[in-house]
């Protein structure tokens, strides 16, 4: 055993140990051991209307506390390949462009160490900052934006690094992107909706949500779009405000949790996962169940990563 100071620490029932996602013990919870990373970033300069995403990340963390380690829906413990939990990212205050050059550092840092990284935000923003780093290890890949907002502005108040304009940035990166739960288009962004026309599909929620695709093909029209290494940027605001009121513009007509599950595992069967974020939780003082869903969301994405049988060779 590595650290026995680490061990010491972490079974003293007189530390805290809900600033560690499921209050881990060790060696599961260190950094050398742990085969996934959760990197927390409290970050929310550009949001637009209700701020307070820079409290996601710790909420989700809170809340993941309480879960159990067992998986009932995989049979497994996912907590047994190792989560370590990074401090949070310091918000760069010279600006998001600054912002999300330090996310891109440390992404890079921690792929080098060949981690799965599971981003936890925070606005938007954050994710242009992954996929850049991303595409220096990976020269192929797909983004599935789980997300009510196109946010494939050029720039919006001032700054192309807005959490508007999350997926203008990723597309710079990623081969392609195919957006689920789309619900709210500005008529500024049509015309980057032509002009990426090849590599930007749209699947609106209403066409999800609708009584004639319930048949689920939607999902492998889905599946069809991405290629073979997907990095995974969830937007909380994707899911119906019925379940997930959290978010700074919650939208009627949303995802479900479990068709959003159902996506989600269908992606992880059939590719490889690079990364992940989670991100726009806009935690409300009077209801928790919205932290809690985002932490089950968080947990259910690392057992689909280590626990799933996939069809594709995993390295
Ligand atoms: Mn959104």
């Amino acid at each position: 055993m590595k650290n026995y100071k680490n061990v010491f620490y972490a079974n003293r029932e007189i530390f805290r140990r809900d600033k560690n996602f499921l209050g881990l013990d060790s060696p599961f919870s260190d950094f050398e051991f742990a085969k996934s990373v959760i990197l927390p970033v409290p970050y929310d300069a550009t949001t637009s209307i209700k701020s307070g995403t820079r409290n996601g990340p710790e909420e989700i963390i809170r809340a993941a506390y309480l879960l159990e380690e067992y998986e009932e829906e995989l049979g497994t413990r996912p907590c047994q390949h190792g989560i370590h939990t990074l401090n949070e990212i310091e918000p760069d205050l010279r600006g998001p462009n600054k912002m999300v050059e330090r996310i891109y550092g440390v992404w890079k840092e921690l792929l080098k160490d060949e981690k799965f990284v599971l981003m936890l935000g925070g606005e938007h923003t954050v994710s242009g900052g992954a996929v850049k780093a991303l595409k220096e290890k990976h020269e192929s890949f797909s983004v599935l934006q789980l997300d009510a907002h196109a946010d494939i502005r050029d720039n919006y108040e001032g700054t192309e690094f807005n959490h508007a304009c999350a997926a203008n940035q990723m597309i710079k990166y990623a081969d392609n992107i195919v957006q689920v739960g789309i619900r709210c288009v500005a008529p500024e962004e049509l015309d980057n909706i032509k002009n990426f026309k090849d590599r930007l599909h749209i699947v609106y929620a209403k066409d999800v949500n609708h009584e004639y695709v319930k048949d689920k093909k939607w999902i492998e029209k889905v599946i069809d779009k991405l290629g073979d290494k997907v990095y995974l940027s969830f937007d909380l605001d994707a899911l119906d405000p019925s379940i997930m009121p959290a978010v700074g513009t919650p939208l009627p007509g949303g995802l479900g949790y479990y068709q959003s599950l159902e996506l989600i595992k269908r992606v992880f069967e059939t590719k490889e996962v690079i990364g992940a974020d989670l991100v726009e939780l806009c935690p409300l003082p009077e209801n928790i169940a919205p932290n809690y869903l985002a932490a089950k969301i968080a947990y259910k994405i690392l057992g689909y990563k280590f626990d799933l049988l996939n069809n594709y060779e995993q390295t």
